[in-house]
C-alpha cells in the first residue's frame, strides 16, 4: 500500500477563513478522498498559523492576549472544516507544545552544524508577508503582495546559510521535473534561484522586539520567526524525528499552497530541509488566487466571499463542484455567484441531475425499479463503454498531475455521451416494441455507468456521491473502492438490487442579481 500526505498551509489566525482558505482546503481534501479510492494510505493535515506581529497586532486590537486571540480565530477555522465535508486527519497550531518542541529540535540540529549563524542585517521588512524583500524583489520600492512600502530595520538577528544549497535545489529542482508544479511555478523558481546569489535567511528576532514565538534553544534572549517555525508544522504532525508516521507518510508528502508563498515553500523549505539532513518533499503544488471582479480578495476592499455563506446558499457538495471545476491549477479564476450558478445549473442540474433522474425513472417504470439483466452487446453500446474507459482513465491521469478541472471535463464527457446515448437508443421506444432484452440492455449500461460516475465523484462532491450510490441501492465503503480498477471492470451493480424510484441530487437555481445600490 503506497502512502499520500497531502498539506495545506497553515493559516495564520489574524483574520476569519474566507474563499482563498477553503478552496485550498477542499482541494485538499478531494485530493486526500481521491487517493484513497487509488488504494492509499492517506494523511491529510491543516492548521493555523500563530505567531508574529501581526497576530500581536491583531489581538491588541480586540482588546485581548495574543492567546486569547489565537484560540478564538483558530477555532473559527477548526470548526469550519467539518461543515464543508473536509475530513482532516489532524489540525495543528503553532502553539501547541508537540510544535514548540520540534522546532527548536530542528534549530538546535541546524546550529550544530554551523549552518546558523549570528550577524547584523538591515532590510526592508514588510509586516504582512512577515519577511524580508531585497531592493531587487520590491515594486516601486513597495511589497509586490501587499502594495505597501516597506519598513527599514537593522539589528542584530541569526540567519540561516540558505545560500549554501542553492546549487543542490538547482540539481534537485533539474532531477525531479515534478518537485514544483505546475510548470509555470517550476519556472519561476528555477529563473529566481539562477538569477544571483540566494541571500542567507533571517530567522529570529530580539525578544526585546518580539515576545510571541519559539524560543531559540541556544539563545534565550530571541524566538525563531515565521518561515522557520510554520514550515516545520509539517514534520512535527508527523512526530518527526522518531514517529511511524513520519516514516510512513514523509516520503509522499505533498504540499498544497497559492503562489503567494511560492518562495517559502519552493526555496527556505528544501533548503532547510537539506540542512537538517531530512529529504525533500515529494511535489510542492502551487495554485493561482480567486479574483473578484478581477482583483484579489482583499478585506480590506470588503470583497471577501463568505464559504460558509455560498455552501449554505448553493450546497456543500455544488460549491466545491464549482471550485474544482472552474479553476484551471495554476491560474487565477474569477469568483462570481453568476458563474456558480451556471455551472451548477448546466453541468450539476441539467447534465448529471437530469441524466441521474431520468434513468432512475425509466428502471421503475420498465422493470420496477429493480436492475434488468444485461442481453448481448450493440454497438452503440460497446461506443459508450469505449467513451466511459476513456473518461475515467483521462479523470484518473488528471488528478494525479494535479489538474483538477480538466479531470472534470473529461468526467463529464460519459456524463453527456450517456445524456446522447439515451436519445439515440430511446428506451421508450424499445418499451413500446416489447423489446424487453435489448432494453434490459440499455437501462443497465446506464445504471452502470452511474455507479462509476458516482464513484469518481466521491473525492469532489462526498455526500452527493454516497447519495446516488444509496439510490442506486448500493451501501458505498470507500477502503472496498478500487479506482483504477473501475476503467475496466463491468458488471458490479448487481441484478435485481432494487433503484429510489426519484431522485432530486441537484435542483435548479434562478440567480438574482443583487438590486443595483
Ligand atoms: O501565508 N485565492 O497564511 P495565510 C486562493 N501562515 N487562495 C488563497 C487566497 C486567494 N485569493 N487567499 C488565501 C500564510 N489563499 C502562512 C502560511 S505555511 C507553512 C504558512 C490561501 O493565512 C492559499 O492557500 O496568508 C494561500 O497560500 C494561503 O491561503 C495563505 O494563507
Amino acid at each position: 500500500m503506497d502512502s499520500f500526505f497531502i498539506t495545506t498551509p497553515i493559516y495564520y489566525v489574524n483574520a476569519k477563513p474566507h474563499l482563498g482558505h477553503a478552496y485550498t482546503t477542499i482541494l485538499a481534501d478531494s485530493m486526500k478522498r481521491f487517493h484513497k479510492l487509488m488504494g492509499d494510505d492517506t494523511y491529510f493535515l491543516t492548521g493555523t498559523d500563530e505567531h508574529g506581529d501581526k497576530i500581536v497586532q491583531a489581538a491588541e486590537k480586540g482588546g485581548q492576549t495574543p492567546s486569547e486571540y489565537v484560540d478564538e480565530i483558530s477555532a473559527l477555522f477548526r470548526n469550519l472544516w467539518p461543515d464543508l465535508q473536509i475530513e482532516n486527519d489532524d489540525f495543528i497550531r503553532t502553539t501547541e507544545k508537540r510544535h514548540i518542541k520540534c522546532v527548536q529540535e530542528v534549530l538546535q540540529k541546524v546550529y550544530d552544524k554551523g549552518d546558523i549563524y549570528f550577524g547584523e542585517y538591515g532590510g526592508h521588512y514588510c509586516f504582512g508577508c512577515e519577511r524580508f524583500y531585497t531592493e531587487k524583489e520590491l515594486v516601486d520600492g513597495k511589497c509586490p503582495q501587499h502594495e505597501t512600502k516597506p519598513e527599514y530595520i537593522a539589528e542584530k538577528n541569526y540567519f540561516f546559510k540558505m545560500s549554501k544549497y542553492q546549487d543542490w535545489l538547482i540539481g534537485h529542482i533539474n532531477a525531479n521535473p515534478d518537485f514544483i508544479r505546475p510548470e509555470r511555478y517550476r519556472n519561476e523558481v528555477m529563473s529566481l534561484l539562477k538569477s544571483g546569489a540566494l541571500e542567507d535567511l533571517c530567522i529570529s528576532r530580539p525578544k526585546s522586539r518580539l515576545e510571541w514565538g519559539i524560543e531559540l534553544p541556544f539563545d534565550k534572549d530571541f524566538v525563531t520567526y515565521v518561515w522557520f517555525d510554520a514550515l516545520i508544522n509539517y514534520i512535527t504532525a508527523l512526530d518527526y524525528p522518531k514517529g511511524d508516521k513520519f516514516k510512513k507518510f514523509w516520503p509522499s508528502a505533498n504540499h498544497l499552497v497559492a503562489k503567494d508563498i511560492l518562495k517559502p515553500h519552493a526555496v527556505f523549505w528544501p533548503t532547510m530541509l537539506k540542512a537538517a539532513e531530512i529529504e525533500p518533499y515529494q511535489n510542492l503544488n502551487v495554485h493561482g488566487y480567486w479574483l473578484i471582479k478581477d482583483t484579489k480578495m482583499s478585506k480590506s476592499l470588503g470583497n471577501v466571499v463568505e464559504p460558509l455563506e455560498m455552501a449554505q446558499k448553493y450546497g456543500v457538495n455544488a460549491f466545491r463542484y464549482f471550485l474544482m471545476r472552474e479553476m484551471v491549477f495554476g491560474n487565477d479564476s474569477s469568483f462570481s455567484e453568476e458563474a456558480l450558478v451556471g455551472r451548477l445549473n448546466a453541468d450539476l442540474a441539467n447534465d448529471l441531475g437530469n441524466l441521474f433522474s431520468r434513468t432512475l425513472a425509466m428502471t421503475h417504470k420498465y422493470f420496477g425499479g429493480l436492475v434488468p439483466a444485461e442481453g448481448e452487446e450493440g454497438e452503440e453500446d460497446c461506443n459508450i463503454k469505449n467513451i466511459g474507459r476513456a473518461s475515467m482513465a483521462a479523470f484518473q491521469q488528471n488528478f494525479l498531475e494535479a489538474k483538477f478541472s480538466r479531470g472534470l471535463e473529461s468526467l463529464w464527457e460519459l456524463v453527456r455521451g450517456l445524456n446522447k446515448y439515451i436519445d439515440t437508443t430511446q428506451p421508450w421506444t424499445l418499451y413500446k416494441e416489447e423489446n424487453l432484452s435489448r432494453l434490459g440492455t440499455v437501462m443497465y449500461v446506464l445504471l452502470e455507468n452511474m455507479r462509476k460516475i458516482a464513484v469518481h465523484l466521491w473525492p469532489v462532491m462526498p455526500e452527493a456521491s454516497e447519495k446516488m450510490l444509496a439510490e442506486l441501492g448500493i451501501t458505498f465503503r470507500p477502503e472496498k473502492v478500487n479506482l483504477q480498477g473501475e476503467v475496466d471492470v463491468w458488471g458490479l451493480l448487481e441484478l435485481g438490487t432494487e433503484v429510489a424510484s426519484k431522485s432530486n441530487l441537484f435542483p435548479r437555481v434562478e440567480f438574482e442579481k443583487t438590486p443595483p445600490v
